[in-house]
């Protein structure tokens, strides 16, 4: 299926604050470097890029009552939401290089409030090994990039799941998790509690990844706004070691192709996160390059058919 994308606007956030480790950061110029924005432009997209948001540094501090950095998390998610909302408002389609996964919740609030106005339905793809659903209650870490899809939902502090000023952003029913394979213990009943709709790997393993994909983008139709969420961990280690925390058992370079491919011809895609890229971690910016290659199918790039 050939379609006509809007265009495009690349917004870096450049941070680590949600994050266990420091280099995600530079993730917004290293997808710049591996020609994030040529890419796009080849394949007949209109591309501006708005260059970086300006949020505070990052304090490098211990868990203070469960969450670490959660002011500087809260300065930066603001600056997300509204600079992702005013792209959707003003008919453009945003693609946040992140940046930890914590900017997740300020990227889909900011989508949740345009499709509201608009009477618009939501639905929610989180491409990742992890969950992303823990509280300060449970989680290992305190770091924030653990607990986005949490807050989006309403659980967890007030600053962050009411982020868009009036209540949680979204309802579990809107996500579809893919490639998960890391969820803590305690995370875990939330997520069963919470009823989210989780194709981990085994399901993934068992199943193949076209009937996965097939069931996560179903039910969708021209009223539906698809925003996707890639944080990079979401990939097999072995190609794609460029992130804080590798879980090995990801899905493959096919696979991952496929994902891409799958949802490009849905024709639903409406917005997008690249998150989790550190490229201090990573060799020579494979990582990068990848991410790139993968876009480009998310942007209908295909081998012969439907091109
Ligand atoms: C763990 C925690 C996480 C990303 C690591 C890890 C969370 N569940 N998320 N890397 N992207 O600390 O909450
Ligand atoms: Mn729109
Ligand atoms: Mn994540
Ligand atoms: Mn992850």
């Amino acid at each position: 299926m050939s379609r006509v994308y809007p265009p495009v606007s690349l917004i870096g956030a450049p941070t680590d604050v949600g994050a266990g480790d420091r280099g995600a950061r530079l993730g917004p110029e290293a997808l710049r470097i591996a020609g994030l924005g040529e890419a796009l432009v080849a394949r007949g997209v209109d591309v501006l890029d708005r260059g970086n948001l300006d949020g505070p540094r990052n304090p490098w501090q211990p868990p203070h009552e469960g969450y670490r950095h959660i002011n500087e998390v809260v300065a930066w998610n603001r600056l997300v939401m509204d600079a992702v909302y005013a792209e959707l408002k003003g008919g453009r389609m945003p693609i946040l290089l992140g940046g930890d996964h914590c900017l997740g919740l300020g990227s889909i609030t900011g989508v949740a409030r345009h499709c509201r106005e608009n009477g618009r339905k939501l639905r929610v793809l989180w491409l990742d090994a992890h969950a992303d659903f823990n509280t300060s209650q449970v989680t290992p870490s305190g770091n924030i990039h653990g607990m986005p899809v949490a807050c989006l939902c309403g659980i967890g502090p007030r600053e962050l799941t009411h982020l868009g000023g009036d209540g949680p952003a979204i309802t579990p029913d809107v996500v579809r998790q893919i490639g998960i394979r890391s969820v803590d213990q305690g995370e875990k009943r939330l997520v069963k509690e919470h009823g989210l709709e989780v194709y981990d790997m085994r399901y993934i393993d068992e199943v193949g990844m076209k009937r996965t994909m097939e069931a996560a983008l179903a039910d969708m139709d021209e009223d539906t706004h698809l925003h996707v969420s890639f944080d990079v961990d979401f990939l097999d280690p072995s190609i794609a070691p460029g992130v804080g925390t590798t879980v090995p058992g990801g899905p493959n370079y096919r696979e991952a192709q496929l994902v891409m491919e799958m949802i490009a011809d849905s024709g639903r895609l409406a917005s997008l996160d690249i998150v989790e890229l550190n490229p201090v971690i990573d060799t020579r910016n494979v990582t990068g390059e990848l991410s790139v290659d993968l876009v480009e199918s998310l942007f209908g790039k295909s081998t012969l058919m439907r091109d």
